[in-house]
């Protein structure tokens, strides 16, 4: 499985889009640009250029190479500010967006760390936690 993955990457380089079908036959599709995939016997990772997602590969019905739009943006929680990484940046915009600084420019979605569909202090608190045991 390997093997054919990593040949199909390579072949794929004239396609858009990776779009995965799902057991429940919903699908998700990724951007190409700057995809990688690796995975384990429990996952497949997508990571590309808007951030990484992650698959139960037991709900992956079929994996094909599409031109299709619609990309599902994938969304880097805690990557507040969209540089590609969580850092203590992050945690910067977000406590100046709590502080109302409403001019700052923030992913919402990456800022509900705790996915309450709320940008509260927990996020900022939930973050701050995330970065501490990214570097234990
Ligand atoms: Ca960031
Ligand atoms: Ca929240």
């Amino acid at each position: 499985m390997l093997i054919a993955l990593v040949a199909m990457v390579a072949s794929a380089e004239t396609y858009n889009y990776l779009k995965f079908t799902k057991t429940d036959n919903s699908t998700v599709t990724y951007s190409m640009e700057g995809l990688k995939l690796t995975y384990d016997n429990i996952n497949v990772t997508i990571t590309n250029a808007e951030g990484t997602a992650t698959l139960p590969l037991a709900q992956v019905l079929n994996m094909e190479f599409t031109n299709d739009p619609g990309a599902t943006p994938i969304v880097l929680i805690g990557d507040v500010n969209r540089d590609g990484e969580v850092t203590i940046g992050d945690v910067t915009v977000l406590a100046d967006y709590m502080l109302g600084e409403n001019a700052v420019d923030i992913d919402l979605a990456a800022a509900d760390v705790n996915s309450d569909n709320d940008i509260t202090i927990g996020d900022v608190t939930a973050l701050i936690d995330m970065l501490l045991n990214s570097n234990k």
